[in-house]
Order: C-alpha cells, then sequence, then structure tokens
C-alpha cells in the first residue's frame, strides 16, 4: 500500500482553499492508502503566533481534520512539535539545502513582501517540510497548486542525499487536484486564498458561521461585466468564484456557466452562497460535537506516538550514513 502524507499549518483558521486543495482529498486517500495527516505547528511559528492562539488553531485544525473524515485509529494524525525527529532531519536537510533553491521561492517572496525584518525560519522553513515528507518515506503528497515548488525542492533533496550517501529516501510524488488546485482570495483574485490574510473578507474560514458567508461571498470583488464565464485570464474573480461553485456543488463549469446565462453575478453569487453553506454546516456539526467530546488529546498522542516509531527508524539510518555515532 502506498503511503501518503500532508499537513496544515495552524497558523490562522483553515479556509474553503486548504478544504478543497487539500482537506477533502484527505479521507478519501485513507481507504486505498496508509496515510500520515500532520498538524504543522513548528511552520506556523515562522511568522509570530500569539502563543494562545496557536495552542486554539492547533486543537481546531486537529479537529477539523477529523470532521472531514479523518479517522484516527486507521490514519496517523499528529502535530508535528511531538515529533522531534522532524527538527532533527529538518536541520539535516537545512545543510543540504543551497541558499539560491530557499531564494527562488515564491511563498517566501511572497511572505516576505513589504516587511522590514524576516525571521531565518520563513526562509528555511522548505528544508523542514522536506524533513517531514522524507521522515516517512511518502510517496504521495497531497497538496495545493501553491506548495507544488516546495514539493520539487523535498524531490531534489531527497535525490541529493540518495545520490551522496546511498538510497535512503522514497522520492515523493505530489498529488494535486485538477479543478480547484488554488483558489484564490475573495479581495484580489491574483493572491491565493490565505488563512493568515489580515482581511478576513478576502477568504472563507471553514468554521465560519452561515450568515458571515453569505455576506463575504455577497461582497467578493467581481468586475464590471455581467456574464458568469470561466475564463482565469479576463475574469479571474468570477472564474475563482466558478470554481467554489463547482467544487461545492460537484457540478461542471459549463452547467453552471449555463445555469445562470444572461442573469448577471446577484443571483449567482445568492446561490454560490447557499452552495458554501451546505457543504460547511454538516462539517460544523462534526466539528462541534469532536471538541466537545474532550478525545481530542488522547488521538494525537496516540499518533504522536506511532509517527515517532516511524520517524526514528529514518532518523537513525540517515545519522548512520551521515556519519555521526550512534548508540
Ligand atoms: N488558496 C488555496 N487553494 C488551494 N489550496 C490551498 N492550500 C492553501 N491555500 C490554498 C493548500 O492547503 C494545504 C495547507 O496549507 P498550509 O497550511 O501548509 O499553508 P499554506 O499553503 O501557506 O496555506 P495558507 O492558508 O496560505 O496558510 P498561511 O496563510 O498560514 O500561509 C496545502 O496543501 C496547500 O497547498
Amino acid at each position: 500500500m502506498k503511503r501518503v502524507l500532508s499537513g496544515m499549518q495552524p497558523s490562522g483558521k483553515l479556509t474553503l482553499g486548504n478544504y478543497i486543495g487539500a482537506l477533502k482529498n484527505f479521507a478519501e486517500l485513507q481507504h486505498t492508502h496508509e496515510c500520515y495527516f500532520m498538524i504543522v505547528d513548528l511552520h506556523a511559528i515562522t511568522v509570530p503566533q500569539e502563543p494562545a492562539a496557536l495552542r486554539e488553531q492547533s486543537e481546531a485544525v486537529a479537529a477539523l481534520y477529523i470532521a472531514a473524515g479523518i479517522d484516527p485509529a486507521k490514519s496517523t494524525m499528529f502535530l508535528q512539535s511531538h515529533v522531534r525527529q522532524h527538527a532533527e532531519l529538518g536541520w539535516m536537510l537545512t545543510t543540504l539545502t543551497y541558499m539560491g533553491e530557499l531564494e527562488r521561492m515564491t511563498q517566501f517572496k511572497d511572505k516576505s513582501a513589504g516587511k522590514e525584518s524576516v525571521g531565518a525560519g520563513l526562509f528555511t522553513y522548505p528544508s523542514l517540510m522536506a524533513a517531514d515528507i522524507l521522515l516517512y518515506n511518502a510517496d504521495l503528497v497531497p497538496v495545493g497548486d501553491d506548495q507544488k515548488q516546495h514539493l520539487e525542492l523535498t524531490r531534489d533533496l531527497a535525490h541529493r542525499f540518495n545520490q551522496r550517501y546511498g538510497e535512503t529516501f522514497v522520492i515523493p510524488e505530489p498529488y494535486i487536484p485538477q479543478v480547484g488546485a488554488r483558489i484564490m482570495s475573495l479581495d484580489d483574485a491574483s493572491n491565493k486564498m490565505s488563512k493568515s490574510n489580515p482581511n478576513q473578507g478576502s477568504f472563507i474560514a471553514l468554521l465560519d458561521a452561515p450568515d458571515v458567508i453569505r455576506k463575504k461571498i455577497s461582497r467578493a470583488v467581481t468586475d464590471s461585466g455581467r456574464e458568469v464565464k470561466y475564463d482565469p485570464h479576463n475574469k479571474p474573480e468570477v472564474s475563482n468564484l466558478i470554481s467554489i461553485y463547482a467544487q461545492c456543488s460537484k457540478k461542471p463549469i459549463a452547467e453552471i456557466e449555463a445555469l445562470y446565462d444572461g442573469q448577471g453575478y446577484g443571483p449567482f453569487k445568492k446561490d454560490l452562497a447557499e452552495q458554501v453553506v451546505a457543504l460547511l454546516e454538516p462539517l460544523q456539526e462534526r466539528y462541534r460535537s469532536i471538541r466537545e467530546s474532550g478525545e481530542l488529546h488522547s488521538a494525537l498522542r496516540q499518533g504522536a506516538e506511532r509517527a515517532a516509531e516511524q520517524a526514528e527508524k529514518t532518523l537513525r539510518e540517515v545519522k548512520e550514513k551521515m556519519g555521526f555515532i550512534l548508540f
């Protein structure tokens, strides 16, 4: 059985972009793959986090994982900081990473743009992400399109290590959904929808109340036309909304275009909001019952123990090959 690994940062409230680009596939993959799902809290601190918020967000992501269908008895679900091998292998891979490779990362450019001081962790975090994946010898990594570049680096680092020290790591393949691979921001379709965007109106959080969702969609930026047409080049805002509609309703894009032919944006946006609400309401209900059950911590503890067992095996092999003294 092939092994799948993916993770999300508890750097804010998970968004519809996170769901469509990644989370939605997690539950399905469990039936056909051996799955590892992380909450990457060590990545979240590459930008400043308020401690109480980080704790709350980490629990919220874990509960949303389960609400989205991840079964912690079936999949290994854990917090990255609970498995210390991540930080250790992360450091080793940082020493194998070239500055030029990190400088090319568009996510670093986006996140550091306009900032006076930027933490070094934000720059080196792709090497830690490589460690997350390679520790478990994952074959497949379900990610949104925005993470493709980081996965490419992971593959390069795995090759580099294997060449230098002998065959060790599996070279992972990306698993990127065709439609909805990148959901864009509601206020600016040139940026992806992001949970850490300070403008709450730019994203739909998975836990937004139905009325908040309706309001955010009604205020979503469109264009001065009135044609509901999928044309990402000339109509990026409307195309993004159609993409969300298609993902929520499972309707083909052509059918959505035909449905709103000649009607303008009003009815389209109204129905889109209801599609999103219908998708998220059951998820939110499950989320609430998981939080209330008080079983989250024991699930995370068990997940961390299972993950650490596998991670330690890989780390020992790496240390031995690199020339560290093992006891
Ligand atoms: N807008 C998006 N469209 C499609 N997929 C997306 N993903 C993120 N945003 C979109 C996918 O969600 C997974 C988890 O991402 P992450 O938490 O590791 O961080 P990120 O990619 O940096 O996502 P955010 O929401 O933009 O977080 P912040 O604002 O903290 O940086 C990944 O698989 C990603 O591809």
